[in-house]
């Protein structure tokens, strides 16, 4: 068994997923899903692996908050995973500025709980023990455009609450290695974007508001860069890492599809005005320019020979391939979008529940 922390969240979910459509063809190897279920937390991304509110046996969910010690230990008496890949995580830059407390407590604190409990598992499972920490090039700090892209010796230098909370829980699995004898592996990647990315993170922002005749923020001169990253080109680099990588190692993923947030409203703008045009004129009469974020860094770039070189890893989708398929899923998703924003989402959670009482099966014991 594997045990994937933040597998409701955007990337975890693709990644559960993803790990499902694998497993379907060369293993029956179980997933325990472990999420608290914040405001990001979505059981419908998982919809696919459950039927009716019961997940089907390849995945078992348990609602645990890693931050909670006594339901982390409880766990420890149930479960013996072979490997933990760990996304959990507050992950939202802008929330970080207006309340970081959190970000600390579940970023550091969190991380913490897991390696403790890492250690106790590798010495019941042996060397074969893995600790996978999904990390993000935020941690290396802003680029200047002539600059070369963050490569594995970049030196951390973190400028939000939420970079930097990521670059303590980094330090940590790397000393929880070097200490402790841990097999870890950190990924720092660049922008994810694609299915089920919660619509307050800068692509799917835009396409809900686009559609919605809403004005289509961006904040500052829209010249900051980012590199993007199709979120299954993601999930595979991570499985790459797990299967493949050395212990002890960092190995940054990212697509090489540097973009100003400019290029991407306007790119986005294009591809609804011929997916959905308007009666009159184009998406891009909705863009509007905001005050900046602050502590906005302005650029991102990622080097990823490493995991390219080691371990054959390259992305199969290009930025414009990427994008035309999240734009497609978004449209075709309304009831997903509409339930994430008015909420009702969480209502999903009670019937789950409520499933998951009759049933007294199919389950971790904390929900
Ligand atoms: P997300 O916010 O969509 O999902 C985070 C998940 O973690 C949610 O399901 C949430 O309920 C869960 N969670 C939060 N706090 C928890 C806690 N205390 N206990 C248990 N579960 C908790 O985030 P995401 O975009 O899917 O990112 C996943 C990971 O990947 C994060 O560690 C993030 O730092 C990293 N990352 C994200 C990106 C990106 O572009 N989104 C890029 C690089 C790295
Ligand atoms: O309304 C907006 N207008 C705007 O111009 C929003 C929400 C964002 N932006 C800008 C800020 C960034 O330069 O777009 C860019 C992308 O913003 P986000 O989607 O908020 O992502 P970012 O801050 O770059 O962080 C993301 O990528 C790295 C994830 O949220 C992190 O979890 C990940 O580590």
């Amino acid at each position: 068994m594997i045990l994937v922390t933040g597998g409701a969240g955007f990337i975890g979910s693709n990644f559960v997923l993803e790990w499902c459509k694998r497993q379907a063809n060369q293993g029956d190897e179980r997933l325990l899903v472990l999420d608290c279920l914040t405001y990001a937390g979505n059981l419908e991304n998982l919809a696919q692996v459950s039927e009716e509110g019961r997940f089907d046996g390849r995945v078992l969910f348990s609602r645990v908050d890693i931050r909670d010690q006594a339901a982390m230990a409880a766990l420890e008496t149930e479960f013996t995973p072979r490997a933990i890949v760990h996304f959990a995580a507050e992950s939202h830059v802008d929330r970080s500025i207006h309340g970081p407390q959190v970000f600390v407590e579940t970023n550091v604190l969190g991380t913490l709980n897991l390696l403790q409990w890492g250690r106790k598992l590798q010495d019941i499972v042996g060397d074969r023990f893995r600790f996978l920490h999904v990390s993000t090039d935020e941690v290396y700090g802003s680029l200047q455009p002539s600059d070369p892209a963050f490569s594995e010796s970049t030196p951390y230098a973190p400028n939000s609450p939420y970079s930097a909370s990521k670059a303590a829980s980094d330090h940590l699995v790397r000393a929880w290695h070097h200490s402790f004898g841990l097999n870890t592996l950190t990924t720092n990647c660049s922008n994810n974007y694609g299915p089920f990315q919660f619509p307050e993170k800068l692509i799917p922002l835009l396409i809900t508001r686009a559609i919605e005749g809403k004005k289509l923020p961006i904040y500052g001169d829209g010249l900051n860069v980012r590199d993007w990253l199709f979120v299954t080109d993601h999930c595979d680099g991570i499985l790459s890492v797990l299967e493949k990588g050395r212990t002890g190692e960092v190995y940054n993923i990212g697509g090489d599809s540097e973009r100003t947030n400019l290029a991407v409203v306007e790119a986005v703008c294009l591809i609804l005005d011929q997916l959905r045009p308007k009666p009159s004129g184009s998406y891009r009469d909705q863009i509007e320019f905001v005050r900046d974020r602050p502590g906005h860094d302005r650029r991102y770039a990622i080097n990823a020979a490493k995991i390219r070189d080691e371990l054959g890893w390259a992305p199969a989708e290009s930025f414009d391939s990427g994008l035309i398929k999240t734009v497609k899923w978004y449209l075709e998703h309304p009831q997903w979008v509409e339930r994430v924003k008015t909420g009702a989402y969480r209502e999903w959670l009670d019937k789950q529940y409520a499933v998951v009482d009759r049933s007294g099966s199919n389950t971790a014991s904390n929900l």
